[in-house]
């Protein structure tokens, strides 16, 4: 297809396919960045969206070996922990009194823990703060509490919300081909489980994220391929907030990757998003791994929304990222402010609690 009718496309606003979502990459990045921000500003204007949130990470000891991740308690970082409930509660406790409307949990797959360590950190969470809005447990640790405790996902899911648990974080989707997946995270909930777990969870009338892993050894196609199989679960269940691309952290890991992206491959990459994916409504600059100042500029890119304040994040901190304190709430809207956009403060579910 040539560059013409591609564009033309994207303006009446019809739906491309593989081959023509892989040909975006070859338009000029100010073409593509053009596109996006016009899909952009039809739906929110200027206003961009972020939390007031706390990253809690109660443990790294993990089961599953993901070439990526320097999170977890191997050779390579060798200081073990898992939280206790008290120390959980008393983090939520300090978001709480400095203003976070939302703890998002993510832990290792942890098997000397017990179920009841996983689940119950939520209900006494939530026995104290009901208003706390609690986003926990990927579909990789879905699929890992369901191997290990002999449960279906059904079972699972059906805990995690009588724990209390009110959305699902979109992590451990990394790329769904098949072949990459296998390179770099054999064992971990496969594809299709990790599809078929969040349209288990948007049947239940409940919302997640998805994250795509990039910038590692995977190519553009499979990028591509990522994008139209989440459009496609979209499409049936709705239940998709945000679509978070992860840019690759490259320290302390085990995955040798010798060609990492460059900015312009990263603000593509978000541009093209925005535009394949028009039904999924956020687009989040997952400032963490982007850096900031790229991430303020995916706004005009197609990114609406640069998640939060955070506090404190250990799993791409430990592989590089400088997120390891979070971002100060002044600094953060002042930020937004002056790269020309409105920050709009919003709870978990997008409803806008204020604008600064
Ligand atoms: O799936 C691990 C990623 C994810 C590295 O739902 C790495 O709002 C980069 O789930 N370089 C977990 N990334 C994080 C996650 C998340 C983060 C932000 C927002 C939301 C949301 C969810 O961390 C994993 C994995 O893809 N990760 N190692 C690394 N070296």
């Amino acid at each position: 297809m040539n560059r013409e009718m591609l564009i033309e496309k994207i303006e009446n606003g019809e739906r491309l396919n593989q081959a023509e979502g892989e040909a975006l990459y070859e338009l000029d990045l100010y073409t593509l960045g053009e596109l996006a921000d016009g899909i952009r500003r039809d739906k929110y204007g200027k206003k961009s969206y972020f939390n007031i949130n706390r990253h809690i990470n109660p443990t790294n000891i993990c089961k599953d070996v993901c070439k990526f991740c320097a999170y977890s308690a191997t050779r390579k970082n060798p200081n073990q922990y898992a939280m206790s409930h008290d120390e959980i509660l008393s983090i939520a406790d300090h978001s709480v009194a400095n203003g976070a409307k939302e703890v998002h949990i993510v832990s290792a797959h942890n098997p000397e823990v017990g179920l009841e360590w996983y689940m119950g950190a939520f209900s006494k969470i939530k026995l104290k703060y009901p208003q706390l809005h609690i986003k926990a447990l990927t579909a990789a640790e879905v699929d890992f509490l369901a191997r290990e405790y002999d449960m279906s996902y059904d079972e699972v899911l059906d805990m995690m919300i009588e724990s209390g648990v009110d959305s699902m974080p979109g992590g451990g989707a990394e790329i769904f081909d098949e072949e990459v997946r296998d390179f770099i995270c054999k064992g971990k909930v496969t594809s299709t489980q990790w599809l078929d777990i969040h349209r288990k969870w948007h049947q239940r009338g409940k919302m997640s994220n998805v994250t795509m892993l990039f910038g590692h050894v995977e190519e553009r196609r499979h990028r591509i391929d990522h994008m139209l199989r989440l459009r496609d679960l979209q499409d049936e269940t709705g239940g998709f907030n945000a679509f978070i691309p992860l840019v690759y952290q490259r320290e302390n890991n085990y995955l040798k990757v010798t060609n990492y992206p460059t900015g312009q491959e990263i603000l593509k990459t978000y541009a093209i998003s925005r535009i394949l994916l028009d039904n999924i409504p956020h687009i989040k600059a997952y400032w963490v791994t982007a850096s900031i100042g790229l991430a303020l500029i995916a706004q005009e890119f197609g990114a609406d929304d640069l998640d939060g304040t955070i506090e404190k994040e250990s799993i791409q901190s430990a592989a590089g990222a400088s997120s390891s304190h979070g971002m100060d709430l002044q600094e953060f809207v002042a930020l937004i402010k002056n790269s020309g956009f409105q920050p709009i403060e919003r709870d978990s579910l997008y409803n806008e609690l204020r604008v600064h």
